[in-house]
């Protein structure tokens, strides 16, 4: 039999259009007379998404053929966002494409507005994992991601009178022109059932039964369903039966797709030959989410495929490698072991195998941490009545390697959290400092700085070799620059601006200072420290003189993010900065100085849109809370100065951009444990001004609604929720200070242009191809193999 020739797929724009013309007539989605921007749209992604197939199979083919170590990338969360511009970009057809489309009365961008984000991710650690996708397909490396495809992602935000509401997010509303499913790759994944040993007397030889369920009508209503919404939890949820079986779902039918391709690229491995899965795969686990990898490896390799335990566990081990993304304890996730022995049996009891094991190995060959075993070990029942796994103790155990995301959080996980564990595994740990991807998130959501920044270096590569942006700084001073890159902020921020007219109806002033906070609504992020600033910002325009306010730096600040939706405190935040903005913004005697708005629904796209507009940003975390924030890096990179803590990846852009460059500010990470226990001891003393505010908010004057709560947990002296454990308080007097600097640093338009450059300039070591190739060569040990 003959396969059909491979037809390329359109390239010259007159092809294109033809192409689009084609997907529009025989997309059987809808009327053959309707061409609206929404079917412009998916006329027009389908006729690109021929591209990336062509390549997919390109690559697919050359995989099989060379069978390189591979990566893949296990990970709960993806948060894509839209794919349209960043298909084509990548392509590098998007002129072809722009010229095609104005055949039929389009704009590309208009065209690209209407695809609604694939917001499968709650926040950094999901729009991370893209950003990892992202780099690897740049880098060549053969790597790729495993998720699951919900059928609702992130809620989306309503702002009410009453604050946040949630809504489904119908992100498939119609369809997506990227999904293409595998009906021919089908793999069982089996819940419950009991373990039994088989007559033979093999004490491996162990069987999952599915018990009394009609299979294949039952699978399919139940994987319908365990795909039916992305679980919205960001830090302080409980677990529910529903997402541990997301995540074994997702686990088992990827090892058995990464195994099922290990043995089909070479004949003598169906059989045998398991020594070399390691060094043909390599599993990158995103946090504690798909830890269920481990004992469903050692699962498949000693009841599916007969090994011992000893070579299972070599196996796995050599394997998997884990990311910690957060140190916040009610983060870390724990299973109970009563529903676990329910759900997977067979997989409860592996666990139980790895943690006797474990203490073994304390025991035998590292007596001096006997002491320590009961917070290093897996299973934990202090608590008879609730025995729970603790999945980061599986993992770290487990892994080869274990890795932070930033260079403090890292040291944080050896010098504390994970501590113990470094005297039995000195080289187990490393870092891996975050990254973003810099097409995205400056070729393509700022095509204005991108013209500069590609004029000046005179090329553009620095889209796949960020360092080129230190060869900005030797023009640091140069007014020509300074005159374009100023150029080129008004524009993002006049877009920035209609923005924020369309979703709000506010109408803000582009010239004056856009500071802006925008990621998950969380206590130790510290919003409430933002808003509170604000609100002292606006009793002191209220004191002043009509002279007096002649000389105020004219700021328009900004918040965006979600609450989770059982988050009460989250909650009263969000209020918070709408009631705030609904008074100052109305108020004639500030507004010309100070207006304070609300920007619902953040999200990827929404972002695309605040970064490149933005001037301040603010990452004012609680030091040693913020495992790395990735966000920073994004507004860095655009030209944007951080108002910030030492915390998370603030250190290392600090040290990039210059001190100088850099609003610091508040209580170090090695500090915090000592201050709140000073405050236990009643040694704090509240800056007046810190009173101030508060008392404002008290008083009423931004509306009866009850702020006690919000304003309590600032108050008092011990204790999580009171006794304001994230230091609030504390670091209050030193942040408006820092506000202080911004101010008169922003009065200077050449200080604060050259600051703006510098920060650009110094971004280069954030990308996530730098991230993606330490990961390649420190822990997974693959290298490109690009398709010739
Ligand atoms: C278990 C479940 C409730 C859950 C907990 C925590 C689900 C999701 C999370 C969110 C986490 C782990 C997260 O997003 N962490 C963030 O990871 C980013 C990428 O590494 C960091 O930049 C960011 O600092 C960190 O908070």
């Amino acid at each position: 039999k003959v396969k059909p020739a491979a037809s390329p797929a359109a390239e010259k724009p007159s092809d294109i259009a033809g192409n689009i013309s084609y997907h529009a007539q025989y997309n059987p989605h809808f009327s053959p007379l309707a061409f609206g921007p929404e079917e412009a749209f998916y006329a027009t992604a389908e006729s690109v998404r021929d591209h990336l197939i062509q390549r997919w199979n390109d690559t697919y083919l050359h995989f099989h053929k060379t069978d390189p170590k591979q990566t893949y990338y296990l990970s709960m969360e993806y948060l894509q966002g839209r794919a349209l511009t960043n298909a084509v970009g990548n392509l590098g057809i998007t002129g072809a494409y722009a010229e095609a489309v104005k055949k039929f009365g389009y704009e590309l961008e208009a065209i690209a507005g209407q695809e609604k984000d694939a917001a499968l991710g709650n926040g950094g650690l999901g729009r991370l994992a893209s950003c990892f996708l992202d780099s690897m397909a740049t880098l060549n490396l053969p790597a790729w991601g495993y998720g699951l495809r919900y059928r609702y992602g992130l809620f989306k935000q309503h702002i009410a009178k009453e604050g946040q509401e949630e809504y489904a997010e119908d992100w498939l509303d119609k369809f997506s022109p990227w999904e293409i499913p595998r009906h021919d790759v089908v793999f069982p994944v089996r819940f419950f059932g009991h373990v039994e040993i088989l007559p033979d007397g093999s004490l491996k030889k162990r069987i999952t039964f599915l018990l009394n369920l009609d299979y294949h009508s039952k699978l399919l209503v139940l994987t319908s369903m365990i795909c039916a919404v992305l679980y919205p939890g960001d830090a302080t949820e409980e677990g529910k039966l529903l997402r541990l079986k997301q995540q074994f779902f997702l686990c088992s039918a990827s090892l058995q797709d990464m195994i099922a391709r290990f043995k089909e690229r070479k004949a003598d491995r169906v059989s045998g030959n398991w020594s070399e899965f390691p060094t043909k795969v390599a599993v990158q686990l995103n946090d504690t989410h798909p830890t269920l990898a481990i004992p469903e490896l050692m699962r498949l390799l000693m009841d599916e495929e007969g090994l011992g335990w000893d070579e299972a566990w070599d196996i796995t081990y050599r394997t998997v490698s884990y990311t910690n993304h957060t140190v916040l304890p009610e983060a870390l996730e724990k299973w109970s072991q009563v529903v676990m022995m329910k759900l997977l049996p067979r997989h409860m009891e592996i666990i139980e195998e790895i943690d006797k094991r474990f203490r073994e190995l304390v025991i035998s060959k590292h007596k001096e941490m006997e002491g320590k075993i009961d917070s290093m070990k897996v299973l934990d029942s202090s608590n008879p009545q609730k025995p729970v796994v603790r999945m980061a103790n599986l993992c770290v155990v487990s892994s080869h390697t274990v890795n932070g995301v930033a260079e403090l959080h890292s040291n944080i996980l050896k010098q504390e959290l994970f501590a113990d564990y470094v005297s039995i595994w000195p080289t187990k740990f490393q870092n891996k400092t975050n990254g973003i991807t810099p097409r995205r998130w400056l070729k393509f959501c700022n095509p204005e700085l991108s013209e500069i920044v590609t004029k000046w270096l005179k090329t553009d590569q620095w889209t796949s070799n960020l360092d080129l942006l230190t060869g900005l700084r030797k023009f640091a001073d140069d007014e020509k620059l300074h005159a374009e890159w100023a150029a080129a902020k008004l524009a993002c921020k006049k877009r920035l601006a209609k923005h924020v007219l369309d979703v709000t109806g506010v109408t803000i002033d582009p010239t004056s200072l856009f500071d802006i906070q925008i990621k998950r609504i969380h206590e130790y992020k510290r919003q409430l420290l933002n808003i509170l600033g604000a609100v002292y910002r606006y009793k002191k325009l209220k004191e002043m003189s009509a002279e007096e306010k002649q000389k105020v730096t004219p700021r328009t600040i900004m918040v965006g993010g979600k609450a989770f939706a059982t988050y009460t405190n989250a909650k009263r935040i969000v209020k918070l900065v709408n009631d705030v903005g609904a008074v100052v913004n109305n108020d004639p005697e500030v507004n010309k100085y100070l207006k304070v708005v609300f920007i619902p629904n953040y999200n990827v796209s929404v972002a695309e849109v605040l970064i490149p507009g933005s001037e301040l940003s603010q990452h004012i975390s609680t030091a040693g809370m913020e495992a790395s924030g990735t966000s920073n890096m994004k507004f860095s990179l655009n030209g944007c100065v951080i108002i910030g803590t030492l915390d998370g990846a603030n250190v290392e852009i600090r040290e990039e951009v210059g001190e100088d460059n850099f609003f610091l500010f508040g209580a170090k990470a090695d500090q915090v444990a000592g201050l709140r226990k000073d405050r236990e001891n009643g040694l704090f003393k509240p800056d007046p001004r810190f009173e101030e505010a508060k008392q404002l908010i008290r008083s009423g004057a931004f509306g009866s609604y009850d702020y006690e709560p919000l304003l309590d947990s600032l108050e008092g002296n011990s204790g999580f929720g009171r006794g304001d454990y994230f230091l609030v308080g504390y670091d209050f007097p030193s942040y408006i200070d820092a506000q202080d600097r911004v101010d008169a640093a922003y009065k200077d338009k050449k200080k604060w242009t050259k600051m703006s450059i510098l920060n650009t300039a110094g971004s280069g070591k954030f990308s996530s191809d730098r991230t993606i190739a330490q990961y390649a060569k420190e822990i997974w040990d693959i290298k490109a193999s690009p398709v010739a």
